[in-house]
């Protein structure tokens, strides 16, 4: 039997601050999900610090970890969720652990958030990009792309809905029940817009959300809302709309407390060093209070 609510995340670790598994990892948790975290690579920070030191896993010790919880019949989940990937043989030996996870449990569900690039820029090797079109995005249940990973993986330029909704429907076509493309270029000065889409059981729902754009940029925040939106689709029996709305408002409640938390201890704070303040959002994350309301469309 799948345990009810156990997710393996195979993301970054980071010492200090909140990206990748230490983002996913805490509300993941709180929302009732066992977490059991593979680190793709261990560093001292996330990279935007500009210095890091620390350890990749390579892909065969992601295989060795994957047999010794077959060994021990640890390897039941409900979800698989991985993040940004450094290597082009660690994306293919995901696709590996998807295919045998699906042998253990035939209904787990894979949520992939393709990191590849934003804002007109890959920061992966560019061979990635077929590998996940070709092959990671058609294994996913639920993918998390931005608008410029949506562009690169559907070949075409996004520059209005209509744009948007055809490259979501490409997704489904790969066989993607559920697609998030959690913050356009669609939105206004003062907006991002969201969009999401389900195709499940033959039945499509399209959901849209302004999102109050905050005046920062910060790091980890895809990874935090992969992992809200996971566990709210699944708490929800995924109900798309209610999923995005609690996903978004917990956003938008951490987010606030983070730049408040800078307003009060000034100095040190460039942008790079803007860390979530996750632990301190615990209640908004548990039970979030619904401040961002998203349209079906
Ligand atoms: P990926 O992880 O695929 O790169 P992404 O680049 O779209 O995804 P983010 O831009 O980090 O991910 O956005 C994820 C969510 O974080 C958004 O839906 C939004 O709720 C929130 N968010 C991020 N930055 C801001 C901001 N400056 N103002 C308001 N919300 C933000
Ligand atoms: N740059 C590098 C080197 C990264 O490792 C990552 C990780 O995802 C990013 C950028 C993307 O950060 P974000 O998901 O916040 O856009
Ligand atoms: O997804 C954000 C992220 C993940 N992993 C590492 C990072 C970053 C963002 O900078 O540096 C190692």
């Amino acid at each position: 039997m799948a345990g009810n609510r156990r997710v393996l995340t195979i993301q970054s670790h980071v010492v200090s601050g909140y990206v990748g598994n230490k983002s996913a990892t805490f509300p993941l948790q709180i929302l009732g999900f066992e977490v059991d975290a593979i680190n793709s690579v261990q560093f001292s920070n996330h990279t935007g610090y500009g210095f890091f030191k620390g350890q990749i896993l390579s892909d065969s010790e992601l295989g060795e970890l994957m047999e010794g919880l077959k060994k021990n019949k640890l390897d039941n989940y409900s979800h698989l969720l991985t993040g940004y990937v450094g290597s082009i043989q660690f994306l293919k030996r995901i696709a590996e652990v998807v295919k045998y996870l699906r042998t253990v449990n035939p209904s787990l569900i894979y949520v992939c958030d393709p990191v590849m690039g934003d804002n007109g820029k890959m920061y992966v090797p560019e061979d990635f990009l077929p590998v996940y079109r070709d092959v990671i995005v058609p294994l996913a249940d639920i993918v998390t792309p931005n608008q410029f990973e949506v562009e690169i993986l559907t070949g075409k330029k996004i520059n209005n809905i209509s744009d948007a909704w055809e490259a979501v429907d490409w997704f489904h076509t790969c066989g993607v029940k559920t697609v998030v493309v959690s913050s356009t270029e669609l939105g206004d000065e003062k907006t991002l817009l969201g969009l999401a889409s389900s195709c499940i059981d033959n039945q499509t729902v399209r959901t849209r959300v302004k999102i109050p754009k905050l005046p920062a940029s910060f790091t980890g925040t895809g990874d935090l809302f992969a992992a809200l939106f996971l566990a709210w689709m699944h708490i929800t029996n995924s109900n798309l709309k209610d999923s995005l709305e609690r996903a978004v408002s917990t956003m938008q409640a951490v987010l606030k407390k983070t730049l408040a938390s800078t307003q009060d201890d000034g100095e040190h704070k460039t942008q790079a060093r803007l860390e979530l303040k996750l632990i301190q959002s615990k209640k908004d994350i548990e039970c979030p209070s619904i401040t961002v309301k998203v349209e079906t469309v």
